[in-house]
């Protein structure tokens, strides 16, 4: 926000307030709190921690502001999307900057995090146009059938620091163009980028109350939006803890939660694969995003044939991968995202330290430039199938490196685990790939590709721990965001009774 309009700025870190019916707030008594850059933990931002009743006042405004928009025609809707959308790629240099700095990816992925978000934009504007419904014949003469979507009223978004431009904005603008109004819920480790969007909207003209963001601990904030009556479904990616505690409120209240949760995601090697094309897959998928994505590869499950290959090909072009600044072009991993990240990271190491033999990294890295930030060394275990870092989410630059015998082995170690969210397998085998399109338990399988890099035009989500059943991205968007209503229109002027009449 520009100064003057509800910015306060301070000589050391700039002040943001909570953006509720169209204004930047700052209630009274509030409490604060900062982020800060991973790489140096300088401050980035500082924060309104919101209170309950803060949040009531967003959802307030979001309720008022509903009727008004939903009755706004959805290609009108989509006008203020592709403002947005004008906004964001005019920004990109500058908010996927901000993105790094306070998340930590290295600027090639900060400036793809906004590019994410402006492609979904766009192509939530286009679905305007569509909202598809069906119409199918009726039993009956003179009478049609047909669908139409309808919005669900105010919906909560809630999520997460790793995509923190584009998830929210696969949220946010698939919401809004459905006709929604949106409370959004940002990580709290990533306010700045959040109040980034929101700003992008708030200058696209959105009208007062339609988009609102309220920042502040889950426990509060979350919590007060899961279980406002007004709330009438709650989009949240993060967490399996923080998901089934959303989804159990919901649950009591009868509302929709669309959960996107964790992974534990395979790159399976076969002995045919082209193995330099595979070394590259893993070496973005797993070390891509510090291996903070959802969909990180987190397990390489090796044939035998080529493991001890593979793996030495690994280890070696490991020795010219550079850890460092995520904003110098030289980098190709930056740090983990926060001091919580980082503790976390270590402490799995520790437990793969006593289970598994460590063939690289394992280790906080320090020194110059590592002391100032939250730097892991991109880290690498052999394992059998089955040990704690073979099956728990580490979320960070650790890989499970595991040895089996042939397919079916590789399949069934693949699907072990409680989460479901993306595959991959490396072959030349025509017909073992498409085999493997159908025998991995996942709701995404790359063949010949990494686990990560989802396009925004097709459904994206997981089975198993990795959610409930929903998807979000593609037309399955629109899906998360509205209620079908069944239309039956009867022009033939008499009675007619289905099931009855036609018998
Ligand atoms: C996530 O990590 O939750 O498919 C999202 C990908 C990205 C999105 C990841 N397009 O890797």
């Amino acid at each position: 926000m520009r100064a003057g309009e509800g910015s306060i700025v301070s000589s050391s870190v700039e002040e943001y307030g909570l953006f509720v019916n169209g204004k930047w707030v700052v209630p009274p008594g509030a409490g604060r709190f900062e982020t800060i850059n991973p790489t140096n933990r300088e401050p980035v931002g500082s924060f309104v921690a919101a209170r309950a009743a803060d949040v009531t006042a967003a959802v307030e405004a979001a309720h008022k502001a509903f009727p008004a928009w939903r009755d706004l025609p959805a290609p009108r809707r989509g006008q203020f999307l592709r403002s947005a959308a004008r906004i964001l790629k005019e920004r990109k240099a500058e908010i996927g900057r901000i993105v790094t700095r306070e998340m930590g990816k290295v600027l090639p992925e900060g400036l793809g995090d906004v590019q994410e978000a402006i492609d979904f934009v766009e192509y939530m504007d286009g679905e305007g146009r569509r909202l598809l419904g069906e119409t199918v014949p009726s039993e009956l003469t003179s009478k049609f059938c047909l669908t139409v979507r309808q919005p669900k009223g105010v919906v909560a978004c809630i999520t997460p620091w790793n995509f923190p431009t584009a998830i929210p904005n696969w949220k946010i603008a698939a919401a809004l163009i459905s006709g929604n109004t949106v409370v959004f819920k940002p990580a709290s480790n990533t306010a700045r980028c959040a109040a980034e969007v929101v700003k992008v909207y708030e200058d696209a003209g959105l009208p007062p109350g339609v988009l609102n963001l309220v920042t502040g601990a889950g426990g509060t904030v979350g919590t007060a939006l899961v279980e406002d009556p007004r709330v009438r479904a709650v989009s949240f990616t993060g967490g399996v803890e923080t998901g089934r505690d959303v989804y159990v409120r919901g649950a009591q209240r009868l509302k929709m939660v669309h959960l996107e949760l964790g992974g534990k995601n395979p790159q399976i090697v076969m002995d045919d694969a082209n193995l330099p094309l595979a070394l590259e897959g893993i070496l973005f998928g797993a070390f891509g995003t510090s291996g903070q994505r959802c969909t990180a590869t987190s397990r390489l499950i090796l044939q035998a044939g080529i493991y001890d290959r593979f793996l030495e090909m690994l280890v070696r072009r490991l020795e010219t991968f550079r850890v460092g600044d995520p904003l110098d072009p030289a980098t190709d991993m930056g740090p983990v995202a926060s001091a919580d990240q980082e503790r976390k990271i270590l402490e799995y190491i520790e437990i793969g330290r006593r289970e598994a033999r460590l063939v690289r990294g394992g280790e906080k890295l320090t020194g110059g430039l590592y002391d100032r930030g939250f730097f892991v060394a991109p880290t690498i275990f052999e394992t059998r199938h089955g040990t704690r870092i073979s099956k728990e989410e580490i979320f960070g630059p650790v890989l499970s490196v595991i040895k089996v015998a042939d397919y079916a082995e590789a399949v069934r170690v693949a699907n072990d685990v409680d989460y479901g969210l993306s595959s991959s397998i490396y072959t030349r085998d025509v017909s073992r790939a498409f085999r493997a399109i159908e025998d991995l338990e996942a709701g995404i399988t790359y063949i010949n590709a990494p686990t990560i890099g989802a396009e925004i035009q097709l459904p994206f989500g997981g089975i198993k721990n990795t959610g409930n059943g929903g998807r979000e991205a593609g037309t399955a968007a629109i899906e998360e965001f509205t209620e079908v209503k069944t239309v039956f229109v009867d022009y033939s002027d008499k009675l007619q009774k289905a099931q009855i009449d036609t018998a």
